[in-house]
Order: C-alpha cells, then sequence, then structure tokens
C-alpha cells in the first residue's frame, strides 16, 4: 500500500490536474528568469576592467585627469588614454597637472603627440568636474590636494588611496601605462584604428619604456604583452623623436661640467656645476654622471641667483638618495630636499648657505662634504 502524500503534495498535483497550461507557464516563467538571472551574473564576471572603467566614465559628461606633480610619460600617457576611452563615450576630458613639465623627454612627449595639459597651483583651479587620478592614489603637491576625492584611480604605486567608485591600483606592473593598454585591448581595440589611435598607441608605449627603462627594469609579464600588443599601432617617427629629442647647448654644457668637475669618493661622487642657466639640466646631468663605472651613487648641484638646485642619483641599496639629501640641507633654513631611495631633489636658498650674517654659513665646499657624509650615513 503506497504511503499517503503530505496534503501539500496533493493539493498541488491537484492544482497541475485542474490548470496544466497556467503551471506550465509559471514553470517556463521562471526557469526563463532563473537563465537570465546566471547569464547576467556570468555577463558580470567577465566584463573587463577596462570596460567597468569606461562605464564609470560614460556617467559623467565631463571629468578631470589628473596627473601627479611634475608630470613623466607614463602619466602623461595614461591621462592621453583615459582621455580617448572617454572619447568613446561622449566623456570630456580635462588633463591638468601641477609642478612643472621639464625634462625635454617630456617636454618632446608633450609636443609631437600634440596634447593639451593645463597648469594648475591650487585645487581651486581645476575645473568642476569629477576627478581620475593616473599613476598616483592620492592627490598631491598642491594646495588644497588633500580635499579631493578621485570618483576613480588606475595606478600601479603602492598607497591606500582609492576612488569612490572605481579603483584599479596594480604595484606589480612596471607602468600605469600597461594597465590603460589592457583595457584597450580588453575593449577590442586594435592598435592605430579608431578604437586606438596611434598617437595614443605611441605614448602608451613610450610611457612603459620610460618607466621600466625600456623593459630592463621592473617590467612584469604584462608589460612586455602590452608592448607587443600596442607595437602594430605606434608610429615610430613620433617614437623616435620623443625618446630622442634634441638636447639644448646649456644642458650639454651642464653635463659636461658635471662630469669634468667631479669630485669622487670612493664609490660615490659629488659635482659642483657653478653658476647655470637652465635648472632642468641639473638632473639630467645626474642621469649622465651615474653612468661612470665604479660609481653608485652621486648627486650635481648648481646655482641660478639666489636659488642652488640639487638632484641625486643612486643605484646603491645602502643610500637612501632622498633621505641623504633631506639630511645634507637639514640645517639650512629656507631649503628643502628629499625624494625617493634612488632619485631626490631639492632646493637649498644660496643666501642661507653662506649665511646671512657673516661667520655664519658654509661654503659651496663644505656643502659638498655634507653631501658625501650623507652618502655614507655619517650625518647625525
Ligand atoms: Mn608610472
Amino acid at each position: 500500500m503506497p504511503a499517503a502524500l503530505p496534503p501539500e503534495v496533493s493539493r498541488v498535483i491537484e492544482l497541475i490536474r485542474g490548470e496544466p497550461l497556467a503551471v506550465a507557464i509559471v514553470v517556463a516563467v521562471v526557469g526563463l528568469a532563473a537563465i537570465a538571472l546566471v547569464a547576467l551574473l556570468l555577463r558580470r564576471r567577465s566584463r573587463t576592467h577596462g570596460s567597468k572603467f569606461r562605464r564609470v566614465l560614460a556617467k559623467q559628461d565631463a571629468v578631470t585627469v589628473l596627473l601627479h606633480p611634475n608630470p613623466d610619460p607614463d602619466a602623461m600617457a595614461s591621462a592621453l588614454g583615459v582621455a580617448h576611452l572617454g572619447s568613446m563615450v561622449d566623456t570630456t576630458t580635462d588633463i591638468c597637472y601641477s609642478g612643472r613639465i621639464a625634462h625635454q623627454e617630456n617636454r618632446a612627449f608633450r609636443t609631437v603627440l600634440d596634447v593639451d595639459f593645463e597648469r594648475i597651483e591650487a585645487a581651486t583651479d581645476l575645473p568642476n568636474t569629477p576627478v581620475v587620478l593616473v599613476d598616483h592614489n592620492e592627490a598631491r603637491g598642491f594646495q588644497g590636494c588633500e580635499g579631493i576625492r578621485p570618483i576613480a584611480v588606475v595606478d600601479h604605486h603602492p598607497g591606500d588611496g582609492y576612488g569612490s567608485n572605481f579603483t584599479d591600483v596594480r604595484e606589480e606592473y612596471g607602468a600605469c601605462a600597461t594597465i590603460i593598454a589592457e583595457y584597450f585591448q580588453g575593449l577590442g581595440a586594435t592598435p592605430g584604428d579608431q578604437g586606438l589611435p596611434s598617437g595614443v598607441a605611441t605614448g602608451l608605449l613610450y610611457g612603459i619604456l620610460a618607466d621600466t627603462s625600456h623593459l630592463t627594469r621592473g617590467a612584469s609579464r604584462a608589460d612586455f604583452d602590452a608592448a607587443a600588443y600596442l607595437s602594430p599601432g605606434v608610429d615610430s617617427d613620433a617614437l623616435d623623436r620623443i625618446a630622442n629629442p634634441p638636447v639644448d647647448a646649456d644642458v650639454l654644457d651642464t653635463v659636461a661640467t658635471a662630469i669634468s668637475e667631479r669630485d669622487v669618493r670612493g664609490p660615490f661622487a659629488v659635482s659642483d656645476v657653478g653658476e647655470i642657466t637652465n635648472p632642468d639640466s641639473v638632473p639630467q646631468a645626474a642621469d649622465e654622471l651615474l653612468q661612470l663605472e665604479g660609481i653608485t651613487a652621486v648627486v650635481v648641484f648648481g646655482s641660478n641667483g639666489e636659488e642652488l638646485y640639487l638632484s641625486g642619483r643612486s643605484r646603491d641599496d645602502r643610500v637612501h638618495m632622498g633621505d641623504a639629501l633631506s639630511m645634507a640641507v637639514d640645517e639650512i633654513a629656507m631649503s628643502e630636499a628629499g625624494g625617493h631611495a634612488r632619485m631626490g631633489g631639492g632646493r637649498v636658498s644660496v643666501p642661507h648657505l653662506e649665511g646671512l650674517r657673516p661667520d655664519s654659513g658654509i661654503t659651496r665646499d663644505v656643502f659638498k662634504d655634507r653631501l658625501f657624509d650623507a652618502m655614507a650615513g655619517d650625518v647625525s
């Protein structure tokens, strides 16, 4: 004898017998809804970072892409990429930076690719549109920057900054431009075509090359892959003009003086290049001096009127250049210096270096000794 069915089940069976069509429709609708839901979830999972980022841009009429102070090619290229992604969804972009676009390489980048960047001095100079940060994750370096809450952040530096609607920070990548290139790739763009014009592809490749010392330093698999993806769309003439710009005569003069006037003590070199006309020449001279065989850390300084500019480079794990420079100028009023482990810079007030009153202050030679001591870690 079959066991009696529970009353609920019997009622359902009766219902099916009574209204088979209605029940079939309900079952079909519920089934289709479930299939649609699963498809939607799968689509969401497979949506690329690029399309997510572009949707964030699409929700705005206009955005401000903010570069870090004294922007480098990677930051500029990333902004160029964001501007193009924005243009695909009718979002206009202003690209803003503080500080200077100095190195002639950086200037060439801006000139050759014919892009417009707006210089700002304070947060109040920014257009009144949502901010997207590229190549840094917290706004810095100008008045009012601490109040900026970006809607999106795309970066490859460590830090706690984030965007309210979108954050993509990949510390293992050698360049921010690599992340942007992946966005284009994920969206199916062909470099050189409308989806990723040659100028943008060229800029992105140069950004990657610049940030990884031509794929020799800190380059990940992703950076190589992005460079390979971009290469068919690159304008090689433009790339050459950016990478090998003509050098100003006064920059070459400063480089020559830095080399001939160098003072070498052990693995360190310091060079006082005297009076200079172009402060940009000092970091370039430091770059060159570091190429000398046997030298692992260098500082170059030169003065222009009442300002003395200094720039240091280190490939020595024992020398944190930013800290060394900061220590060396510590007791000189109206002076500041700092930076990262491998590079640093600063400015010293010449009147304060020499001492504003008689019998105080230090000579440039004593300052040079201090720089050597700071690099050796002997400054207390
Ligand atoms: Mn970068």
